[in-house]
């Protein structure tokens, strides 16, 4: 057959195998000999039945993603489905590893789909910004109900082997030799003879649809999608399954999909798809990487904490160091809170929670970091107290030990200097709550070894988290383009919008929760301890911490927050301090328009990202997207500060930056040379090296 596709016959049974690493995606050199296989076995007599497997570590995971956007080779997907469906003879799909998007698409053509006990199922396509476009849509409700098919597609989550044999996607479970009982299950098929039911014929299920329930839960999906396209067209797709005879709703798919692929949304999140993948690539690919079996950490408050747990949750056994017995027990008994917490809500198992406790070891002496491989420190953010931590690691710690800080903007190469391991030493920073947030910027500082860079790196993936490798700098990637964004926060209240307002124009262009709410949420405390620091001042959010307004935590920050609900309700108080200052400050008041809002944020945002780029704190502008959608809620529709700037494009951002420059005299303003040669080049990695 070819490299990717070849056919093996067992005993009148089939096995068409298919072969291309990674994840073997339905390229086009994939699907052209598949059809062809497809063809020849469908008219050789001597085979009863066909099986449909895959080499390497897993099932087809969907279609090739590098290919849309390009004219479509053909056979399309669409094609090989419905060869496949119009086979008399039994086919089946044997599932092993991921059987994602495209694949599981394929296997919804087979008659019949066997897997593997750890296999998983799904449709992440809205992941990418688009919905099934195989007749996923169509075919998925027609074996597991229209209300579950939306939930996995909108959702975009796989589920496992157990639940989809439960829910009737696939046939038999099989543990050992997969491709043997798969083999076998065919020729019993085959022996027991048809006629075999292709699943666009099963239209049982979709009789049973509540189509009042299924448009409510559709209604309330649509309103999380915060103005992203592709969860409601999937939830539109699968009521069409419903609704409509089957080759209309699959027109309609084909419709949408169209639609979708061609995008700026989608082609935004199929760039975060790659930038994710891109931003854990170091230079030397195959740097060796040191052992990490015990984790230690460091302070046991809301940092540390989390951090333990993240470590824990990945399988890690963790040493939990505090200065006072008091502190240690306070912080294990918020872990063992948060534990049963999850249990309560159901995403945590008994067991679970019972084997992740007995991973912390908690001491209040540094001696017993001795035996830890990573010990990351995350005390409070003060370089006399961080250099006396490092001090003391640096004489218990055992040689090669990689020594972590977890600071948010401190100099780490000045902490590596205070001791006599520099190559050992990186930041590590992870963002609050540290076991739920995905993001890890990882800071390489001046002497950081490359083993200890390639090892955290690469244990960040298995605790779940997207890392970003990024330079020492104030505030690294995140929080130095964060201050970039608020220092207009400020100006633009003095001169008439309200916190309510400029949360708005967030919100409306996709974000969780605008720079108030955020900053309440977090704690208006942090940003005022760190300006006393540095002796910067905000007029307002200062003001408003002298009076004990530190946001959700005190009940009133830029907004209040009654009975200790999460709701802000807009404070008469705080906007009456606003119009004060701005009096004082002799500034009259006038309406702003969202426009301008989210100007004079973003493009000081993306502008200090251009200097970040420049300054070789990030290696690529995909990196600094990876960040600002996993840390800090960029909406993903956009695909992240750098991306948007390209969809606005540079040259605009430039025109409105000189605009501003020219009215404030604000350096925030002022365009960056890579912004500049952005725009003439039309790419950051253009600009870059040009
Ligand atoms: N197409 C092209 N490349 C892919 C790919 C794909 N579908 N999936 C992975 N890769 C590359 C990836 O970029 C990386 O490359 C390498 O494979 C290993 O991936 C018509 C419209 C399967 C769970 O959304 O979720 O089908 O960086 O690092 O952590 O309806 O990959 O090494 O050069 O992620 O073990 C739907 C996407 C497509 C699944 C494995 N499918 N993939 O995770 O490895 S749309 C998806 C994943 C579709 C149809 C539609 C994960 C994985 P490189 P990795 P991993």
């Amino acid at each position: 057959m070819s490299n990717s596709v070849s056919v093996a016959n067992e005993g009148g049974v089939a096995i068409v195998t298919i072969d291309n690493p990674p994840v073997n995606a339905l390229s086009f050199h994939v699907r052209e000999p598949l059809l062809q296989a497809l063809v020849a076995l469908r008219d050789d007599a001597s085979v009863s039945a066909i099986v449909i497997a895959c080499a390497g570590r897993t099932f087809v995971a969907g279609a090739d993603i590098t290919e849309f956007g390009k004219p479509v080779q053909q056979p399309d997907l669409r094609a090989i489905v419905a060869t496949l469906e119009a086979i008399a003879k039994p086919t089946v799909a044997a599932i092993h590893g991921t059987a994602l998007g495209g694949g599981l698409e394929l296997a919804l053509g087979c008659h019949f789909r066997v897997a593997d006990q750890g296999a998983k199922l799904g449709l992440p396509e809205v992941k990418l910004g688009l919905l099934p476009g195989g007749g996923g849509t169509v075919r998925l409700p027609r074996l597991v109900g229209a209300l579950k098919a939306m939930r996995m597609i909108v959702s975009g989550t796989p589920i496992g082997a157990q639940e989809a044999h439960g829910a009737g996607l696939v046939d038999a479970v099989f543990e050992g030799d997969l491709t043997t009982h798969a083999v076998n299950f065919a020729r019993e098929i085959a022996r027991k003879g048809g006629p075999f039911t292709p699943v666009r014929e099963r239209d049982e299920r979709l009789g049973e649809t509540d189509l009042a329930a299924f448009d409510a839960e559709a209604a309330d999906l649509a309103r999380k999608a915060r103005g992203l396209e592709a969860p409601v067209a999937c939830a539109q797709a699968v009521r069409n399954a419903v609704t409509l005879p089957f080759d209309e709703a699959l027109a309609a798919e084909r419709a949408l999909f169209v639609k979708l692929v061609a995008s700026d949304q989608s082609r935004a999140q199929r760039h975060l798809f790659f930038a994710e993948r891109e931003a854990t690539k170091l230079p030397g690919k195959d740097t060796p990487k040191r052992r990490i079996s015990r984790v230690g950490v460091i302070g046991a408050g809301t940092m540390g904490g989390g951090i333990a747990m993240a470590f824990a949750n990945g399988g890690y056994p963790v040493t939990l160091l505090e200065t006072s017995q008091e502190a240690l027990q306070r912080g294990l008994a918020t872990i063992e809170k948060n534990y049963a917490v999850s249990v309560s809500r159901g995403s945590l198992s008994e067991d679970a929670r019972q084997q992740r406790l007995g991973q912390f070891k908690g001491s209040i002496d540094h001696a017993d970091l001795g035996d830890c491989d990573l010990i990351i420190e995350a005390a409070f953010e003060d370089m006399a107290v961080k250099k006396e931590i490092f001090g003391k690691l640096d004489a218990v710690a055992k040689p090669g030990a990689i020594l972590a800080t977890n600071t948010s903007y401190l100099d780490i190469d000045e902490i590596a200097a205070s001791i006599s391991r520099p190559q050992d030493v990186l930041g590590l920073h992870f963002f609050s709550p540290a076991n739920v947030m995905k993001l890890l910027e990882i800071v390489r500082a001046e002497k950081t070894a490359s083993d200890a860079l390639a090892t955290v790196v690469d244990l960040a993936r298995r605790i779940g988290k997207v890392a970003v490798v990024v330079g020492v700098c104030h505030g690294f990637v995140g929080n130095r383009m964060l201050a970039a964004r608020g220092s207009e926060s400020e100006a633009l209240l003095l001169e008439g919008a309200t916190p309510g307002q400029i949360d708005k124009a967030f919100t409306d262009f996709g974000w969780p929760m605008g720079p108030f709410q955020m900053g309440d949420l977090a704690g208006l405390d942090i940003g005022w301890r760190n300006r006393k620091a540095r002796g910067l001042t905000a007029v307002i959010a200062d003001t408003l911490c002298e009076q004990g307004r530190f946001g959700q935590k005190t009940g009133r920050g830029f907004y209040l927050y009654e009975n200790g609900s999460r709701t802000p309700v807009p404070d008469p108080e705080v906007e009456a301090l606003i119009r004060d200052k701005a009096a004082e400050k002799g500034i009259a008041p006038r309406t702003i328009a969202a426009d301008e809002i989210i100007e004079r944020t973003l493009y000081p945002l993306i502008n200090e990202g251009a200097k970040i780029l420049e300054e070789g704190i990030a290696a690529r502008a995909s990196d600094i997207d990876v960040v600002w959608v996993n840390g800090y809620g960029f909406p993903i529709g956009k695909g992240g500060p750098m991306f948007w700037a390209g969809l606005v494009g540079a040259g605009k951002i430039i025109e409105r930056l000189e605009y501003w420059l020219e009215l404030t005299g604000k350096d925030v303003f002022k365009p960056a040379s890579l912004l500049k040669r952005m725009a003439e080049s039309g790419s950051w990695e253009a600009g870059s090296t040009a």
